[in-house]
Protein backbone atom coordinates (compact mmCIF):
# COMPACT_ATOMS: atom_id res chain seq x y z
CA UNK A 1 0.00 0.00 0.00
CA UNK A 2 2.80 2.58 1.01
CA UNK A 3 4.81 1.70 -2.38
CA UNK A 4 1.48 2.11 -4.31
CA UNK A 5 0.97 5.67 -2.10
CA UNK A 6 4.33 7.23 -3.34
CA UNK A 7 4.09 5.90 -7.09
CA UNK A 8 0.33 6.74 -7.75
CA UNK A 9 0.30 10.40 -6.99
CA UNK A 10 2.83 10.79 -9.95
CA UNK A 11 0.67 9.58 -12.71
CA UNK A 12 -2.32 10.79 -11.20
CA UNK A 13 -1.03 14.61 -11.18
CA UNK A 14 -0.91 13.82 -14.96
CA UNK A 15 -4.65 13.25 -15.13
CA UNK A 16 -5.37 16.08 -12.18
CA UNK A 17 -4.05 18.59 -15.23
CA UNK A 18 -6.14 16.76 -17.44
CA UNK A 19 -9.30 17.07 -15.04
CA UNK A 20 -8.71 20.49 -15.25
CA UNK A 21 -7.39 20.77 -11.42
CA UNK A 22 -9.27 21.87 -7.96
CA UNK A 23 -12.50 23.15 -8.10
CA UNK A 24 -12.81 26.75 -6.52
CA UNK A 25 -15.97 28.03 -5.20
CA UNK A 26 -16.30 32.37 -4.64
CA UNK A 27 -17.91 33.24 -0.80
CA UNK A 28 -18.60 36.71 -0.13
CA UNK A 29 -21.38 36.46 2.21
CA UNK A 30 -20.42 38.12 5.84
CA UNK A 31 -20.73 34.59 7.22
CA UNK A 32 -21.24 30.93 6.39
CA UNK A 33 -20.28 27.48 6.45
CA UNK A 34 -18.08 25.39 4.80
CA UNK A 35 -17.78 21.66 4.56
CA UNK A 36 -16.09 18.71 2.84
CA UNK A 37 -18.02 17.08 0.24
CA UNK A 38 -20.66 14.40 1.56
CA UNK A 39 -20.89 15.90 4.95
CA UNK A 40 -21.84 14.65 7.73
CA UNK A 41 -21.17 11.54 5.60
CA UNK A 42 -17.52 10.30 4.81
CA UNK A 43 -15.70 12.55 2.06
CA UNK A 44 -15.18 10.84 -1.34
CA UNK A 45 -11.81 10.29 -2.11
CA UNK A 46 -9.61 12.23 -5.13
CA UNK A 47 -11.13 15.43 -4.18
CA UNK A 48 -9.77 19.15 -4.06
CA UNK A 49 -12.20 22.08 -3.38
CA UNK A 50 -10.62 25.92 -2.72
CA UNK A 51 -13.23 28.08 -0.62
CA UNK A 52 -11.86 31.66 -1.56
CA UNK A 53 -13.71 34.11 1.17
CA UNK A 54 -13.75 37.46 0.40
CA UNK A 55 -15.69 39.96 2.90
CA UNK A 56 -15.17 44.09 2.62
CA UNK A 57 -12.63 46.03 3.11
CA UNK A 58 -12.54 46.88 7.16
CA UNK A 59 -13.46 43.54 8.23
CA UNK A 60 -10.95 40.13 8.47
CA UNK A 61 -12.47 36.77 8.62
CA UNK A 62 -12.75 34.52 11.45
CA UNK A 63 -12.84 30.78 11.02
CA UNK A 64 -13.53 28.08 13.46
CA UNK A 65 -14.07 24.42 12.74
CA UNK A 66 -17.26 22.65 14.19
CA UNK A 67 -15.84 19.03 13.21
CA UNK A 68 -12.81 17.43 11.58
CA UNK A 69 -12.00 13.96 10.99
CA UNK A 70 -9.48 14.06 7.98
CA UNK A 71 -7.64 10.70 6.81
CA UNK A 72 -4.25 11.25 9.28
CA UNK A 73 -0.72 10.96 7.72
CA UNK A 74 2.65 11.76 8.13
CA UNK A 75 2.52 16.01 7.71
CA UNK A 76 -0.79 15.87 6.14
CA UNK A 77 0.59 13.96 2.65
CA UNK A 78 -2.68 12.39 1.96
CA UNK A 79 -5.65 14.06 2.90
CA UNK A 80 -5.59 17.83 4.79
CA UNK A 81 -7.58 20.98 4.67
CA UNK A 82 -5.11 24.32 4.47
CA UNK A 83 -6.03 27.38 5.67
CA UNK A 84 -4.23 30.05 4.13
CA UNK A 85 -4.59 34.38 3.09
CA UNK A 86 -3.18 35.32 -0.44
CA UNK A 87 -0.20 33.70 -0.28
CA UNK A 88 0.49 32.95 3.25
CA UNK A 89 -0.29 29.55 4.78
CA UNK A 90 -1.93 29.93 7.71
CA UNK A 91 -2.21 26.46 9.13
CA UNK A 92 -2.57 22.91 7.81
CA UNK A 93 -4.58 20.48 8.99
CA UNK A 94 -5.32 16.80 9.11
CA UNK A 95 -5.88 13.65 11.40
CA UNK A 96 -8.22 13.20 14.68
CA UNK A 97 -5.89 14.42 17.02
CA UNK A 98 -2.75 16.69 17.44
CA UNK A 99 0.57 15.00 16.84
CA UNK A 100 4.08 16.20 16.66
CA UNK A 101 3.97 16.39 12.80
CA UNK A 102 0.08 16.88 12.64
CA UNK A 103 -1.86 19.24 13.74
CA UNK A 104 -5.90 19.30 14.27
CA UNK A 105 -7.96 22.58 14.48
CA UNK A 106 -9.41 21.57 17.80
CA UNK A 107 -10.79 25.04 19.39
CA UNK A 108 -8.88 27.23 17.84
CA UNK A 109 -9.47 30.08 15.71
CA UNK A 110 -8.35 31.30 12.76
CA UNK A 111 -8.25 34.71 11.93
CA UNK A 112 -7.23 36.12 8.29
CA UNK A 113 -4.81 39.35 8.17
CA UNK A 114 -6.87 40.90 5.58
CA UNK A 115 -10.76 40.56 4.07
CA UNK A 116 -9.54 37.33 2.43
CA UNK A 117 -9.43 33.49 3.23
CA UNK A 118 -8.99 30.29 1.20
CA UNK A 119 -9.74 26.79 2.83
CA UNK A 120 -8.46 24.25 0.37
CA UNK A 121 -9.64 20.82 1.09
CA UNK A 122 -7.96 17.55 -0.92
CA UNK A 123 -8.43 13.71 -0.59
CA UNK A 124 -6.07 11.47 -2.20
CA UNK A 125 -7.18 8.12 -4.13
CA UNK A 126 -7.81 6.12 -1.51
CA UNK A 127 -8.88 6.27 2.52
CA UNK A 128 -7.96 3.58 5.25
CA UNK A 129 -11.07 4.33 6.95
CA UNK A 130 -14.20 6.28 6.69
CA UNK A 131 -13.37 9.86 7.67
CA UNK A 132 -16.30 12.17 8.50
CA UNK A 133 -14.18 15.28 6.80
CA UNK A 134 -14.83 18.64 8.77
CA UNK A 135 -17.30 21.22 8.83
CA UNK A 136 -16.09 25.08 9.73
CA UNK A 137 -17.98 28.68 10.58
CA UNK A 138 -16.79 31.90 8.74
CA UNK A 139 -17.90 35.43 10.15
CA UNK A 140 -16.94 38.69 9.04
CA UNK A 141 -15.59 40.67 12.22
CA UNK A 142 -14.60 44.05 12.16
CA UNK A 143 -11.17 45.14 12.16
CA UNK A 144 -10.30 47.45 15.01
CA UNK A 145 -7.63 49.67 13.05
CA UNK A 146 -7.25 52.08 16.15
CA UNK A 147 -5.90 49.03 17.77
CA UNK A 148 -4.22 47.03 15.05
CA UNK A 149 -2.42 50.26 13.63
CA UNK A 150 1.00 50.40 15.58
CA UNK A 151 2.53 51.71 12.22
CA UNK A 152 3.30 55.43 12.85
CA UNK A 153 2.46 55.55 8.97
CA UNK A 154 -0.92 54.41 8.94
CA UNK A 155 -1.86 55.11 12.18
CA UNK A 156 -3.99 58.44 13.47
CA UNK A 157 -2.05 61.57 14.30
CA UNK A 158 -4.02 62.62 17.10
CA UNK A 159 -7.26 60.45 17.56
CA UNK A 160 -8.72 57.09 16.16
CA UNK A 161 -12.28 56.17 16.50
CA UNK A 162 -13.20 52.84 14.93
CA UNK A 163 -16.83 51.57 13.75
CA UNK A 164 -17.91 48.61 12.17
CA UNK A 165 -16.67 48.11 8.84
CA UNK A 166 -14.04 51.07 9.03
CA UNK A 167 -12.67 53.68 11.44
CA UNK A 168 -11.64 57.15 11.45
CA UNK A 169 -8.99 60.06 12.40
CA UNK A 170 -9.89 63.16 14.08
CA UNK A 171 -8.19 66.27 15.23
CA UNK A 172 -6.99 68.32 18.32
CA UNK A 173 -8.73 71.74 19.04
CA UNK A 174 -6.86 74.00 16.78
CA UNK A 175 -6.14 71.36 14.00
CA UNK A 176 -7.55 70.04 10.92
CA UNK A 177 -7.55 66.63 9.46
CA UNK A 178 -5.44 66.81 6.38
CA UNK A 179 -7.08 65.09 2.80
CA UNK A 180 -4.91 62.01 3.92
CA UNK A 181 -7.74 61.77 6.69
CA UNK A 182 -4.92 60.85 9.14
CA UNK A 183 -2.78 63.60 9.77
CA UNK A 184 -3.90 66.65 11.46
CA UNK A 185 -1.93 69.77 10.29
CA UNK A 186 -2.49 73.97 11.61
CA UNK A 187 -3.27 77.08 10.05
CA UNK A 188 -0.34 78.87 10.05
CA UNK A 189 -0.14 81.04 7.02
CA UNK A 190 -1.33 84.46 8.16
CA UNK A 191 0.98 85.67 10.16
CA UNK A 192 2.28 89.09 8.33
CA UNK A 193 4.74 91.04 11.07
CA UNK A 194 5.12 94.70 10.84
CA UNK A 195 7.34 95.95 13.66
CA UNK A 196 10.61 96.21 14.21
CA UNK A 197 11.86 93.52 16.30
CA UNK A 198 9.96 90.17 17.04
CA UNK A 199 9.78 86.63 17.83
CA UNK A 200 7.67 83.40 16.20
CA UNK A 201 8.02 79.64 15.92
CA UNK A 202 7.18 76.67 14.26
CA UNK A 203 3.34 75.37 15.61
CA UNK A 204 3.54 74.23 19.70
CA UNK A 205 7.52 74.82 19.93
CA UNK A 206 9.42 73.95 21.83
CA UNK A 207 6.68 70.47 21.50
CA UNK A 208 6.86 68.71 18.31
CA UNK A 209 5.71 70.43 15.38
CA UNK A 210 2.16 69.52 13.41
CA UNK A 211 2.41 67.63 10.21
CA UNK A 212 1.36 67.92 6.91
CA UNK A 213 1.64 71.82 7.14
CA UNK A 214 2.56 74.30 5.00
CA UNK A 215 3.27 77.67 6.88
CA UNK A 216 4.09 81.30 5.56
CA UNK A 217 5.21 83.73 7.76
CA UNK A 218 5.66 87.36 6.40
CA UNK A 219 7.85 89.56 7.91
CA UNK A 220 7.39 93.53 6.37
CA UNK A 221 8.58 96.56 7.14
CA UNK A 222 9.19 99.79 5.60
CA UNK A 223 11.52 100.50 2.96
CA UNK A 224 14.95 102.05 4.46
CA UNK A 225 14.25 98.63 6.78
CA UNK A 226 16.56 95.58 6.32
CA UNK A 227 15.47 92.26 8.61
CA UNK A 228 17.84 90.14 10.37
CA UNK A 229 16.91 87.12 11.37
CA UNK A 230 18.61 85.27 14.45
CA UNK A 231 17.68 81.44 14.29
CA UNK A 232 17.84 79.99 18.13
CA UNK A 233 19.97 77.40 19.08
CA UNK A 234 17.69 74.99 19.73
CA UNK A 235 16.53 73.69 16.20
CA UNK A 236 15.49 70.56 14.87
CA UNK A 237 14.14 69.64 11.45
CA UNK A 238 13.47 66.28 9.88
CA UNK A 239 16.33 65.64 7.90
CA UNK A 240 17.56 62.68 6.11
CA UNK A 241 21.65 61.68 5.90
CA UNK A 242 22.25 61.70 2.13
CA UNK A 243 19.50 63.38 1.05
CA UNK A 244 18.54 67.15 1.86
CA UNK A 245 15.70 68.53 3.44
CA UNK A 246 13.27 65.71 1.70
CA UNK A 247 11.27 65.70 4.16
CA UNK A 248 10.72 68.81 6.56
CA UNK A 249 12.55 72.10 5.68
CA UNK A 250 12.14 75.82 6.74
CA UNK A 251 13.33 78.35 3.36
CA UNK A 252 14.10 81.63 3.69
CA UNK A 253 12.73 84.05 0.63
CA UNK A 254 14.31 88.15 1.09
CA UNK A 255 13.82 90.22 -2.22
CA UNK A 256 15.08 87.88 -5.26
CA UNK A 257 17.24 85.90 -2.77
CA UNK A 258 16.55 82.35 -1.46
CA UNK A 259 18.42 80.53 1.25
CA UNK A 260 18.28 77.01 2.46
CA UNK A 261 16.42 74.62 2.37
CA UNK A 262 17.35 73.95 6.59
CA UNK A 263 17.70 71.19 8.13
CA UNK A 264 19.04 69.12 11.10
CA UNK A 265 19.51 69.70 13.90
CA UNK A 266 22.16 72.67 13.52
CA UNK A 267 20.83 76.00 13.70
CA UNK A 268 21.51 78.24 10.42
CA UNK A 269 22.39 81.12 13.33
CA UNK A 270 21.91 84.50 12.26
CA UNK A 271 20.97 85.43 8.82
CA UNK A 272 21.19 89.35 7.59
CA UNK A 273 18.63 89.33 4.78
CA UNK A 274 19.17 93.24 2.95
CA UNK A 275 15.15 93.07 2.26
CA UNK A 276 12.90 94.90 3.94
CA UNK A 277 10.28 91.92 3.35
CA UNK A 278 10.86 88.41 4.28
CA UNK A 279 8.46 85.31 3.92
CA UNK A 280 9.99 82.17 5.98
CA UNK A 281 8.39 78.84 4.65
CA UNK A 282 8.25 76.11 6.78
CA UNK A 283 6.92 72.75 5.03
CA UNK A 284 6.32 69.33 7.06
CA UNK A 285 5.92 66.19 5.88
CA UNK A 286 2.92 63.86 7.28
CA UNK A 287 5.33 61.81 9.36
CA UNK A 288 8.49 62.40 12.27
CA UNK A 289 8.31 63.97 15.70
CA UNK A 290 10.63 66.68 15.43
CA UNK A 291 10.96 70.05 18.21
CA UNK A 292 11.04 72.54 15.74
CA UNK A 293 12.71 76.40 15.14
CA UNK A 294 12.33 79.88 16.96
CA UNK A 295 13.24 83.12 15.11
CA UNK A 296 14.23 86.20 16.42
CA UNK A 297 14.06 89.13 14.20
CA UNK A 298 15.36 92.66 14.28
CA UNK A 299 15.50 95.40 11.98
CA UNK A 300 18.57 97.85 11.00
CA UNK A 301 17.93 100.86 9.33
CA UNK A 302 19.58 102.03 6.09
CA UNK A 303 22.53 103.86 7.11
CA UNK A 304 23.76 107.30 5.64
CA UNK A 305 27.23 108.64 5.61
CA UNK A 306 28.31 111.19 8.03
CA UNK A 307 29.25 114.38 5.93
CA UNK A 308 31.66 116.77 6.28
CA UNK A 309 31.15 120.04 8.72
CA UNK A 310 31.28 122.59 6.29
CA UNK A 311 34.04 125.58 7.36
CA UNK A 312 32.51 127.98 9.55
CA UNK A 313 29.28 125.84 9.86
CA UNK A 314 27.38 123.17 12.26
CA UNK A 315 25.58 120.12 11.73
CA UNK A 316 22.49 119.41 14.21
CA UNK A 317 22.97 116.96 15.63
CA UNK A 318 26.39 115.80 15.05
CA UNK A 319 26.30 112.16 15.21
CA UNK A 320 28.61 108.95 14.57
CA UNK A 321 26.27 107.22 12.55
CA UNK A 322 22.78 108.43 10.79
CA UNK A 323 20.00 106.41 9.59
CA UNK A 324 17.04 106.09 7.14
CA UNK A 325 14.28 109.15 8.27
CA UNK A 326 16.94 111.23 10.40
CA UNK A 327 17.69 115.10 9.68
CA UNK A 328 20.42 117.13 10.06
CA UNK A 329 20.21 120.54 10.29
CA UNK A 330 23.07 123.03 8.73
CA UNK A 331 23.81 125.77 10.37
CA UNK A 332 26.79 128.65 10.46
CA UNK A 333 28.70 130.47 12.52
CA UNK A 334 27.39 134.89 13.06
CA UNK A 335 28.91 136.28 10.13
CA UNK A 336 28.23 133.79 7.60
CA UNK A 337 25.37 132.63 5.67
CA UNK A 338 24.35 129.81 4.12
CA UNK A 339 24.51 129.45 0.50
CA UNK A 340 23.92 126.40 -2.01
CA UNK A 341 23.94 126.36 -6.01
CA UNK A 342 24.11 130.39 -5.88
CA UNK A 343 20.94 130.79 -3.35
CA UNK A 344 21.32 131.65 0.43
CA UNK A 345 19.28 130.23 2.97
CA UNK A 346 18.18 131.20 6.51
CA UNK A 347 18.44 127.45 7.35
CA UNK A 348 18.86 123.93 5.49
CA UNK A 349 18.19 120.52 6.62
CA UNK A 350 19.59 117.61 4.56
CA UNK A 351 17.60 114.14 5.11
CA UNK A 352 18.61 110.36 5.55
CA UNK A 353 17.13 108.56 2.38
CA UNK A 354 15.82 104.74 2.03
CA UNK A 355 18.90 104.01 -0.23
CA UNK A 356 21.33 105.55 2.61
CA UNK A 357 22.11 108.63 0.64
CA UNK A 358 21.63 112.18 2.18
CA UNK A 359 18.56 113.78 0.02
CA UNK A 360 21.33 116.22 -0.85
CA UNK A 361 24.34 117.37 -0.31
CA UNK A 362 25.37 119.91 2.43
CA UNK A 363 25.83 124.16 1.72
CA UNK A 364 28.58 125.52 2.13
CA UNK A 365 29.12 129.23 4.90
CA UNK A 366 29.97 131.84 2.88
CA UNK A 367 30.92 134.87 4.67
CA UNK A 368 28.53 137.92 4.75
CA UNK A 369 29.33 140.51 2.49
CA UNK A 370 29.53 144.19 2.96
CA UNK A 371 27.40 146.67 5.68
CA UNK A 372 25.11 147.74 2.97
CA UNK A 373 24.45 144.42 1.42
CA UNK A 374 24.46 142.58 4.87
CA UNK A 375 21.10 145.30 5.84
CA UNK A 376 19.58 143.89 2.26
CA UNK A 377 20.25 140.28 3.82
CA UNK A 378 18.70 141.54 7.13
CA UNK A 379 15.47 142.58 5.17
CA UNK A 380 15.10 138.92 4.36
CA UNK A 381 13.05 137.50 7.45
CA UNK A 382 9.97 138.78 4.78
CA UNK A 383 11.20 136.37 2.59
CA UNK A 384 9.83 132.31 2.52
CA UNK A 385 12.15 130.39 4.50
CA UNK A 386 13.83 127.52 2.31
CA UNK A 387 14.39 124.03 2.81
C1 LIG B 1 -8.63 31.85 -4.75
O1 LIG B 1 -7.66 32.35 -3.83
C2 LIG B 1 -6.32 32.01 -4.15
C3 LIG B 1 -5.43 32.51 -3.03
O2 LIG B 1 -5.67 33.84 -2.73
C4 LIG B 1 -5.96 32.62 -5.49
O3 LIG B 1 -4.63 32.26 -5.83
C5 LIG B 1 -6.92 32.11 -6.54
O4 LIG B 1 -6.66 32.76 -7.77
C6 LIG B 1 -8.37 32.38 -6.13
N1 LIG B 1 -9.24 31.76 -7.12
C7 LIG B 1 -10.24 32.40 -7.71
C8 LIG B 1 -11.01 31.64 -8.72
O5 LIG B 1 -10.52 33.55 -7.41
C1 LIG C 1 -10.81 60.87 2.97
O1 LIG C 1 -12.17 60.78 3.33
C2 LIG C 1 -13.06 61.27 2.33
C3 LIG C 1 -14.46 61.28 2.88
O2 LIG C 1 -14.70 60.21 3.72
C4 LIG C 1 -12.89 60.40 1.07
O3 LIG C 1 -13.75 60.86 0.05
C5 LIG C 1 -11.45 60.45 0.62
O4 LIG C 1 -11.25 59.60 -0.49
C6 LIG C 1 -10.51 60.06 1.73
N1 LIG C 1 -9.14 60.30 1.30
C7 LIG C 1 -8.17 59.42 1.47
C8 LIG C 1 -6.83 59.83 0.98
O5 LIG C 1 -8.34 58.35 2.01
CA1 LIG D 1 -7.23 9.75 1.74
CA1 LIG E 1 -13.24 49.08 12.34
CA1 LIG F 1 8.37 65.13 9.21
Amino acid sequence: MDLMRTLLPAILCYLCISLGGAQTVLLNNMYGIVHSPNFPEPYPKEREIQWNISVPDGYQIRLYFMHFDIEPSYLCEYDYVKVYSETEELAVFCGRESTDTELVPADEVLLSPGNVLSVAFRSDFSNEERYSGFEAHYSAVDIDECRDKNDEDLACDHFCHNHIGGYYCSCRYGYQLHSDNRTCKVECSDSVFTEHSGQFTSADFPKPYPKSSDCLYRIELEKGFLVNLEFDDSFDIEDHPEVMCPYDHIKVQAGDRELGPFCGDRSPGRIQTESNIVNILFHSDNSGENLGWKITYTATSSECPVPIVPPNGHLEPLQSQYFFKEHITVTCDPGYTLQKDGEKFEHFQIQCQTDGAWSSSAPICEKKESRRSRSSVASVPTDPIMH
